[in-house]
This record gives C-alpha cells, structure tokens and sequence, in this order.
C-alpha cells in the first residue's frame, strides 16, 4: 500500500510520510486512519441533515466521533485490528444516520401536513436546492465495503487519502481536521469525567459535514478553523472544569524526580481518570505508582496526594520511552498518546487503555488493573534512584491568586518577561533550541509551561525569583488555558487592552494535533507574534503560511541568540 501523512511534526523530511511513518505507522494504518475520517464526514454529512430535519444525535454517536478523531492522533492507534472494529462501526453509525433520514422524509412525504411540517420543508427545500440529491451525496456518505475485513477497506483507503498535498484548499482542510483531533481527544478525556457539551459535538459535526463535500470554498474553511480555535478555548475550559472538579484545584506540588526500592508500576499518557482506578486499585498491595511524560502533573491535584504509594514522576517527554522503559522495573500503562514501538525488553510488560493500541500489546478493558498488579508484584523491585525534585501545579487557581505577586514582581523590575514555552516534546535533534533558550534567558525572565514541552528545562534547576519558580508548570497541554486565563488577568490587572501588549513571548512548540489545537486557541483569543516550532507544519502551504503572518505574525524558529535579541528587546510594559 501507497501512504501520505503530514500531520506530525516529524513527518519525514519535513514533507511527508510515504513508505512508512517516521513514528512506526505502516502504509496499511495510515490507509486505514484515513479511511476512517473519511468515513466520520460520512457520518456527519447525515448527521448535519437529521439535525436539520429537527431529530436528535444520540449521545453515544457524538462520543463514536470522539472516539474516532482521537483514534487517529499520533502515537495514538497502531493496531489494523482495532481500526477494523472502528470501521465497522462507523459504516453502522453512518446507515443509521442515512436511514434516519430518509425513513423521515418517507414518513413525512406519506403524512402530508402534520406537526413535522417545518422538518418536511427543510428537507424539501434541500432536495429542491439539489436537483439531483443522489448527485449532492458525497461519496464518504455513501459507499458500501465489498466486505467487512481488511482488505476491501486496504482497497478502499488507497482511493481516500491526500493527493494533493500542496494545494491550499487541502492545506487548509488539514489544518481543520487536525485541530478537530485535538478537539476530540479532550473532549474525550473530560467526556470520562462526565462533562460532556453538545454544542462543542455539533461544531465537530458541522465542520466534518462541511468537509465531506466535494467542492471547498478557502473562506469557509478559514471561518470553520477560527471556530475550531474558539471551540479549542471551550474544550480546554470544560476539561479543566471536569479535572478540577472532580480532582481538586491543583497546588503548586515538588515532584520526586526518580524512584524508590520497591515494587512498581509506571503510568505515562494524559488520562487522569485510568490513573485514579490505578491508584484505587493498587491500595494496600504494597506497590509504588509513578507517572511518565504528561501524567507528571497529576501530583498536583488534592485527590491524588492522599494515596501515599504515588511516589514520583520517572524518566522525561515520550519520546525517551523506550531506553527508560527498558530500565523500569516493572509494568507500564500508555493511557494515551504518546506510545512507541516496544522493544524485545519490555513488550511483554506495557499495557494500553483507552483508545491507544499497539499490536502485540495487552489491552486493558474496563479499567481492570489486576494484570498490571499482579505483574509488578512478581518483578524485581525499582532500586532507589533519586535525582531531586521537579516543581509543577501552578494551573489556572494558583496563578490567578498568585497575581498580585507576580504584578509586584513585574512592578518592582524583578521579573522583565514571560516566555510561553508550551507544547509537545519531539526527538529532533534541533529541539535543543529550547534547552539553550531557556538556559540563556536572563534571571528575571521566567517561564510559562504546560505539556511534555517541559522536559526540555524542567530538570534544569533554573531557580527561583523571590520563592516563584523560573519555569512555572501549569500542567498537561490542554493546560496551556491556565496560561491564557492568567495573561487575561495579567493584562486586566495592569490596565492593558491588548493581550499582545502584555511582556510575554510565545513559544510554542508542537508536535502533534493536540497542539495544533492549543495553537488555533491562543489564535482565536488574539494572541500574535507566536514563534511556532521547532519546524513549521509541513500541512501548511505557502499561502496558509502566510495568511498565518499577516493575521497573527506567526513566526519560525531561527536561533537561540535571535529569540534572545526578540524577548530582551521587547521586554517592557
Ligand atoms: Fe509521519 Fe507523523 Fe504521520 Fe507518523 S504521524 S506517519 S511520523 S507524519
Ligand atoms: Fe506530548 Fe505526545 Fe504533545 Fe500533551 S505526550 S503534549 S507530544
């Protein structure tokens, strides 16, 4: 099978994945990914036409797009096998859409008038507008398997994928998508926690809706990725809503950085409710928990602080996983993005959950994590391996009370600048730009973070400015809200009317599409000159390029000493 993919950061030589994906992804799960999106526009162009007709989407399909969006995040699902089951369900979810629909126009043709007069004549008016309504089908909504296995669907996805990668209209689409993936996986997770929005749902739909057709107009898309961004400030503001709530106000919280003797299990991914049915699940057993790469900062909620096995965070961003798992004592749970190839060393001893699947790999269902206990109880214990602390849990609460600190701060000249440096972490090489940068940042810059972007400078031991720490961690990467409600605050507090007035440089490094999402958010809430890195998306087209810069000033990487002469030179209120 042929196969093009762009959407992460590390697509191959900053063009695109062709025989095989830089992360491990075969043709065939590529093919397969692509094929599925293409059948969620299916699902929702009859979704978007039973809405119009006045029925309702049940609850459970909502999460179907969810669940199929997030599947397809990088390092999310490397599993044919799982794709298969995805496939099949949303070819049921689309027919139960298509038959809805038509089954109400038959009714209401053979009703005449009736109390379903005003649906009958939106249906109406939208068959006349189409003279030849099986023509306006589009395909994705329409197509039939020859069978339901891997092979019809291998065939069909060679039909589907992107052909045109340089086109803007394809740009475009692309960058639509890929902020809805973003969008899903955290609605996704605050969907778990019982925080669901519907509104949020039906702009899914209604962007997927849009982009099952088979003409795109580039004003249209632009308008549905500025409401992605907008929508992006919503998703990120319900899940920290269904975090907080159900998890306490995170508190500033000084990590174990390492391990201690005994037995162990290590968790990694961003899912906080897997971790607390770990947690439960664990108690009395005798056996230590400790979070990998976007789980850090789960030691920061109140919640978790009363399991006294929660011991410390071990290793650093994603991308480190396979020599540090191979190190771990013990058996590893990926409950999200980012998962690996394992290695021989400890394949047998990871686990997934959730929506992440790796062939091979044992998954777990239903939050059952007697496998996980009952392997880490019969292998050797983690030796004692301390390398000092990491500072994080100043989220949204925190940094909005500590204010009036940080304003003194600014007022009093001790604190010259923020430096936004959040986002995902990749294996680049060149990603020791931020390293470098935030080492050479002068001692009254201080810096804002959220994500696995972190661990390039959150063991650096960079101090502190009269107690508040250089890098201030505010969490995971839908976190980056916690940044936004603080720069709003900040901007209030010293009279300012434009967020871009505020002394505070962005420097957001992405990876995959949750952050693409993070970026239309800080987009939307008018947020300019984001230096976005360490490579520009290879899905944006010159002409996407620069509608970028001549809205928002978006900015490349180019060198340590040239953000350096950026911040220090702009550095004033
Ligand atoms: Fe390549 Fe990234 Fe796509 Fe993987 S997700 S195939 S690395 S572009
Ligand atoms: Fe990292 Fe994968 Fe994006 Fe949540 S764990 S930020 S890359």
């Amino acid at each position: 099978m042929t196969m093009f993919c762009f959407q992460c950061e590390e697509t191959l030589d900053s063009t695109g994945c062709i025989k095989s994906g830089v992360c491990g992804k075969t043709p065939e799960v590529s093919g397969l990914q692509d094929l599925l999106i293409y059948n969620l526009k299916g699902i929702a162009f009859w979704m978007s036409k039973t809405k119009t007709a006045g029925e309702n989407i049940d609850n459970e399909d909502y999460l179907f797009l969810l669940q199929g969006l997030f599947t397809t995040v990088t390092n999310v699902n490397f599993d044919p096998e799982k794709m298969v089951l995805l496939m099949n369900n949303s070819l049921d979810i689309r027919n139960k859409y298509k038959n809805k629909y038509n089954n109400n126009l038959l009714n209401l043709s053979n009703s005449g008038t009736s109390s379903h007069n005003n649906s009958a004549e939106i249906i109406n008016n939208s068959i006349n507008e189409n003279s030849n309504f099986a023509d306006f089908i589009p395909d994705s909504a329409n197509w039939e398997p020859s069978g339901r296995n891997l092979d019809a669907y291998y065939k069909k996805a060679e039909s589907v994928g992107i052909k045109n990668p340089s086109d803007d209209l394809v740009s475009l689409s692309e960058l639509l998508i890929y902020g809805l993936k973003g969008m899903a996986a955290y609605a996704y997770h605050a969907y778990v926690l019982n925080y669901v929005d519907n509104s949020m749902n039906d702009f899914i739909v209604k962007a997927l809706s849009y982009l099952a057709n088979k003409e795109l107009s580039a004003d249209i898309l632009l308008n549905l990725v500025f409401e992605c961004g907008e929508n992006g400030v919503k998703v990120m503001e319900l899940l920290d809503k269904a975090n907080t709530t159900h998890y306490g106000e995170p508190v500033p919280t000084k990590v174990l950085n390492g391990t201690k003797k005994g037995k162990s299990i290590l968790i990694s991914g961003h899912d906080l409710f897997e971790l607390e049915e770990l947690l439960k699940q664990t108690q009395g057993k005798d056996v230590n928990v400790y979070t990998h790469g976007e789980m850090l900062p789960a030691h920061s909620y109140p919640y978790f602080k009363q399991f006294n096995n929660f011991i410390g965070n071990y290793g650093g961003a994603w991308w480190e996983q396979q020599g540090e798992f191979e190190n771990f004592n013990g058996p590893i749970v990926m409950t999200t993005n980012c998962i690996q190839k394992p290695t021989e060393k400890y394949k047998n001893r990871i686990f997934t959950t959730d929506m992440v699947a790796m062939p091979g790999v044992k998954h777990i269902d239903n939050h059952d994590f007697s496998e996980v206990i009952k392997m880490a109880l019969e292998s050797e214990d983690t030796p004692e391996d301390i390398k000092g602390e990491i500072d994080t849990g100043f989220a949204r609460n925190t940094l909005v009370s500590s204010a009036e600190t940080i304003i003194n701060l600014v007022q009093a000249g001790k604190i010259k600048n923020f430096v936004v440096m959040a986002g995902c972490d990749s294996s680049d090489k060149e990603r020791s730009y931020y390293t470098d940068l935030a080492k050479s940042l002068p001692d009254d810059s201080v810096i804002l973070t959220a994500g696995c972007a972190k661990y390039r400078y959150n063991r650096l031991g960079l101090g502190d400015i009269e107690g508040l720490p250089r890098v201030i961690d505010a969490g995971q990467c839908n976190d980056s809200y916690s940044l936004v409600v603080a720069a709003l605050k900040l901007k209030e507090a010293l009279n300012l009317s434009d967020i871009n007035d505020l002394p505070i440089f962005y420097e957001i490094a992405w990876y995959e599409q949750k952050a693409v999402l993070v970026l239309l958010a800080l987009l939307y809430l008018g947020v300019k000159n984001i230096r976005l890195g360490y490579k520009l998306p290879a899905f944006l087209s010159p002409n996407v390029v620069n509608i970028l810069i001549e809205k928002f000033n978006i900015m490349g990487v180019s060198s340590v000493e040239e953000s350096l002469r950026y911040i220090t030179g702009n550095a004033s209120v």
